[in-house]
């Protein structure tokens, strides 16, 4: 496709300044100046000003695990979209699963926190995914439907600067990862409704588990551009090798 391919590390609350620092420069180094697809970090926000210094000029980016839905103002603890632009962030991650299963983030909480991000010039990845039970139930599609309208009725505009990414919630750090054809399958339908919503190419990445072992035949499916990565992230070896397929 003409999709250019992505792949997003998400480190989530792992990492000090030294550890940091070691990985960071391994990716710099590996990557070199003009990798053959887009690569990306979202770093915990403390060490968003060590990313920059150590990226910069890169051929990695960088971006948060997450966003305010609001612009400013009397919210303790939250970081707004500008702050994280104030940093160099490209991207920022919104409704990540353990978002919406620890902190209660509603799929139109999602939905605004994708605005806040993209009015701030930055691009959200949107999380969707179902859970092993709605799994299990035969759910599958209604969920990714329920948790993709809010984003979608954003409109084409707003839809065509977005990524999602498909992470089902049963594959999400347990080593089990979604067959290829299991994610396609899911991958698909997202297609579907992007290509209703007016942005058909819009990647969609597929997230849980992903290892060097696994990326070459996920990136194999049609619709699969791309991974978000966790634990397998934070290995730079693995990660660049995840890069590299
Ligand atoms: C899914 C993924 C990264 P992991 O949460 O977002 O984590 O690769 O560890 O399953």
């Amino acid at each position: 496709s003409s999709r250019k391919r992505l792949v997003i590390g998400n480190w989530k609350m792992h990492g000090d300044t030294a550890f940091n620092t070691e990985l960071l420069t391994a990716l710099r180094t590996g990557i070199g100046s003009a990798p053959q697809c887009e690569v990306a970090v979202c770093v915990p926000f403390p060490y968003l000003y060590q990313t920059r210094s150590l990226l910069e000029g890169s051929g990695v980016t960088w971006g948060g695990q997450d966003v305010s839905q609001h612009e400013k103002g009397a919210y303790t603890g939250e970081v707004a979209a500008a702050m994280l632009a104030d940093f160099g962030c490209r991207w920022a991650l919104v409704g990540h699963s353990e978002r919406r299963s620890y902190h209660g983030e509603s799929d139109t909480v999602v939905a605004a926190k994708a605005a806040a991000a993209l009015a701030a010039g930055i691009t959200p990845v949107v999380c969707v995914g179902e859970t092993l039970q709605e799994q299990e139930a035969g759910h599958t599609h209604a969920v990714i439907d329920r948790q993709l309208a809010p984003v979608l009725a954003l409109g084409a505009d707003s839809v065509a600067k977005l990524v999602i990414a498909y992470e089902p919630v049963w594959a999400i750090g347990t080593g089990r990862t979604a067959t290829p054809e299991q994610a396609q399958e899911v991958h698909a339908l997202i297609r579907q409704r992007l290509r209703e919503a007016g942005a058909p190419q819009v990647r969609v990445l597929y997230g849980g588990s992903v290892k060097a072992a696994n990326a070459a035949s996920l990136f194999a499916m049609p619709d699969i551009d791309g991974a978000l990565v966790g634990g397998a992230a934070l290995m730079a070896s693995e990660f660049l090798s995840i890069a590299a397929a």
